[in-house]
């Protein structure tokens, strides 16, 4: 379903008039109302009224997620704390967090933003939902949370962790629709199977997954364990949260909600603009965005857009799913690789489960990969000749389809740890293996 008609079919042309009005507008607003825009535009000569293109936007200094930890906490915000209804903060692992503020407005767009990606995974005001991210200062819940309950589906906040009573939960209540990462949503099935539990007694039916990424390979793995159809959504707490782009049901890219974000794709190294199609760093400017409203963020998510409008009937343009982070790409022995290629290339594997590690460790002037992998059948560790087999086969294709060499090691199920939240399979060790 398509939850709000005009904004989401808009034409190509309505669509960048109207960005081009806000972008106007958002440019005047952070120079009025935001230190550090002022500042930066003051130094580069620019001036906040002259932006007359989309594509004047390039002459604008890009933000970072440095710049929001040097305006920690609240320097970024562009409206009086009072107005401010709502305080999130980012996952960050090292350092303080990042801090977002959100406005009445910003809250009731969030709303609305969610609402049109939760109707275009199909989930209506009949479906039961249970929302097992984590509560709390991350975007994820929260943001789901109100675009569920403004569609009118049922909400159950059972949060993430916990995950025997989840299983009850969801059997008892007869959920529909399970809010989780994929790597939990995996986890609940493995979880379920193992209590003895018949998920086809369950009534789940869509998987609204988020917040990681997770190859087609690896969400046909748990469509299949948990029975039902799963959409994936795109976000990140400093731009909003979830409810910057997501699938509808014909799963060919996340629709980008353009009315409220301008995204552009370049070079991560030169920051120069990309043809259109091809593979960059997404960089995203908020257009409607009042608490803490940015100018060209740098997402370090590498993606594509397709502006070509969809089957669907929506015409906002569409990102792929996430590759990985510009950060992230690993290089092995000269071989540029992100994790999710090697997700791709073992996930097909039927010997194999859905749960992997990648240590990474550094030997003489070599990197060295290893990649740990969890057996399906763990009796096959006792028959050397057939372990030796699969482990050689696993390593071919990853030589053939990515140029890759790396160590497999096969382990017994359940050996590897689960993750409720977002998955860190890559243990990058080469700080202490010199
Ligand atoms: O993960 C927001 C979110 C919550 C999105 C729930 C969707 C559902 P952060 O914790 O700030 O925000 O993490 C943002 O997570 O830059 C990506 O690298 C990654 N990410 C988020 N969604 C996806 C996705 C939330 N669908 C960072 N596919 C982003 C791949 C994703 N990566």
């Amino acid at each position: 379903m398509i939850y709000n008609k005009k904004a989401e079919t808009m034409p190509r042309q309505e669509i960048e008039e109207l960005q081009l009005a806000r972008l106007k507008k958002i440019i005047r607003y952070c120079y009025d109302n935001v230190a550090m825009y002022r500042k930066r535009f003051d130094e580069n000569k620019l001036d906040p009224d002259k932006f007359r293109t989309l594509s004047d936007l390039q002459y604008i200094p890009p933000t970072t997620k440095d710049d929001m930890r040097d305006n920690y906490p609240f320097g970024l915000f562009a409206v009086p704390q009072k107005e401010i209804v709502r305080i999130h903060a980012s996952s960050g692992t090292t350092g303080k967090p990042t801090v977002v503020g959100y406005t009445k407005k910003d809250l009731d767009t969030w709303s609305e933003l969610m609402a049109r990606i939760i109707s275009a995974a199909g989930v209506t005001d009949e479906d039961i939902a249970q929302i097992c991210f984590g509560y709390g200062l991350f975007t994820g819940a929260l943001g789901l949370h109100y675009g569920l309950e403004r569609i009118g589906a049922s909400v159950v906040p059972s949060s993430s962790g916990n995950s025997e009573k989840q299983i009850m939960l969801m059997k008892d209540f007869g959920t529909t629709t399970l809010i989780a990462t994929p790597t939990y949503a995996m986890y609940l099935g493995e979880l379920a199977h193992e209590l003895g539990y018949d998920l086809a007694d369950f009534k789940l039916r869509i998987g609204l997954f988020g917040s990681e990424g997770c190859t087609t390979e690896m969400r046909s793995k748990i469509e299949e364990r948990l029975g039902l159809f799963a959409t994936d959504n795109y976000g990140m707490s400093e731009l909003m949260g979830p409810g910057i782009s997501g699938e509808c049901e014909l799963r060919c890219g996340l629709h980008i909600a353009e009315d409220h974000f301008l995204p552009e794709i370049v070079d991560p190294n030169t920051l120069e603009a990309k043809e259109e199609g091809e593979v960059g760093e997404l960089i995203i400017t908020t257009l409607t965005k009042e608490g803490i409203p940015l100018l060209r963020y740098r997402t370090r998510d590498l993606t594509r857009i397709n502006k070509e409008p969809c089957e669907c009937g929506r015409t906002l343009a569409r990102m792929d799913k996430v590759m990985g982070r510009s950060d992230d790409m690993l290089k092995i022995k000269g071989v540029n690789v992100f994790p999710s290629q090697i997700e791709s290339v073992l996930m097909p594997m039927e010997e194999i489960s859905p749960h992997y590690m990648l240590y990474i460790r550094r030997e003489g002037y070599n990197d060295n990969l290893e990649i740990e992998v969890e057996l399906v059948d763990g009796s096959l560790l006792e028959r050397y000749a057939d372990l030796e087999n699969l482990t050689k086969r696993i390593r071919a294709k990853l030589r053939s389809v990515l140029g890759l060499d790396a160590k497999v090691t096969l382990v017994q199920p359940k050996k590897i740890q689960r993750f409720a939240g977002k998955a860190q399979r890559v243990v990058d060790l080469r700080g202490e293996s010199k």
